[in-house]
């Protein structure tokens, strides 16, 4: 079992010992930032203090080092937000922090988009994807996107706060065989089961295999809702498209 003097980082150390309460949580975040190089507990230091102009720069530096795209995605920026989520629900910190916390995270992604993106192949299938509607959090769904465009997808971006007939207009003109939606309020969870009765009424609903995640969203709610999958992170997110589009075919 790690320490917490394992931790390269004391930014990162001060936060979880200051901040962190629930022992499964310090736990779980001893064991990843022990286990992260040091350069990328620096970008999660730089993103949980919503220093953008940090993140730009250390990303920038971690490519040139030849540091993995996904590695700076999943131990810098995602661990970094891990903590900042953690602190906005004990109300340690509130949306105008979170909010430069995403600005920062965005700064990473613009490099690392283009290298997650550029697969150079043929696409895969063609899917859309959209934030479902009163939902304004996309820094998931980006992040799927990327991984999806990197595996071969063409990806059709619907956006934030996407009605139930903007998903329906979007599968008429684009033709896709995937369909994804993102929630992160329990209170727009429901709008994904809505959307999917909005898609039967249209009779659309059989010209799109339906794949649905959002940290509150778990398979179970999807298979009651009548998804057809559900993915837990962008990298089960690429797999789940995968398998989709095997069935689709
Ligand atoms: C960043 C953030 C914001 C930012 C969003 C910026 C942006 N551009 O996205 C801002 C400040 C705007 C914001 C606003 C609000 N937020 Co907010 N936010 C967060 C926070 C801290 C991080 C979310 C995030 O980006 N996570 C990182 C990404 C990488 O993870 P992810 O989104 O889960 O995505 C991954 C997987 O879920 C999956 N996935 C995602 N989508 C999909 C889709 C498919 C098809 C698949 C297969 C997989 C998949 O893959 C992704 C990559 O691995 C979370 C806390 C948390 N722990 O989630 C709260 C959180 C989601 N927010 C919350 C709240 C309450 C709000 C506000 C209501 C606050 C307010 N009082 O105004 C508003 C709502 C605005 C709205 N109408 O949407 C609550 C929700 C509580 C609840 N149970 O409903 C949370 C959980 C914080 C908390 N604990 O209180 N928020």
């Amino acid at each position: 079992m790690a320490e917490l003097s394992d931790i390269a980082n004391e930014f990162i150390r001060q936060e979880i010992k200051e901040f962190l309460e629930r022992p499964e949580e310090i736990a779980r975040n001893i064991e990843l930032f022990a286990r992260i190089r040091p350069a990328m507990q620096d970008i999660a230091a730089a993103l949980i203090e919503g220093e953008d102009g940090d993140v730009d720069q250390l990303t920038k530096q971690a490519l040139e080092e030849g540091i993995d795209a996904l590695e700076i995605m999943d131990d810098g920026l995602i661990a970094g937000m891990g903590i900042v989520g953690i602190k906005f629900r004990e109300a340690l910190i509130f949306v105008p922090e979170v909010l430069a916390c995403a600005r920062a995270m965005k700064a990473g992604m613009n490099y690392i988009e283009p290298i997650l993106s550029d697969s150079g192949v043929e696409p895969v299938a063609k899917v859309l994807m959209g934030t479902v509607k009163g939902d304004l959090h996309d820094i998931g769904k980006n992040l799927c996107i990327m991984m999806l465009r990197g595996s071969g997808f063409e990806v059709v971006d619907l956006g934030v706060d996407t009605s139930e007939d903007e998903f329906i207009d979007a599968i008429e003109e684009h033709r896709a065989g995937i369909l994804g939606m993102s929630a992160l309020l329990t209170t727009t969870m429901p709008n994904m089961a809505k959307t999917i009765e909005a898609l039967i009424d249209a009779d659309v609903r059989d010209d799109v295999m339906i794949m649905v995640g959002g940290a509150p969203v778990t398979q179970e709610f999807a298979d009651d809702m009548g998804a057809d999958g559900y993915g837990k992170d962008a990298l089960s997110c690429v797999s789940l498209a995968k398998k989709l589009a095997g069935e689709k075919v």
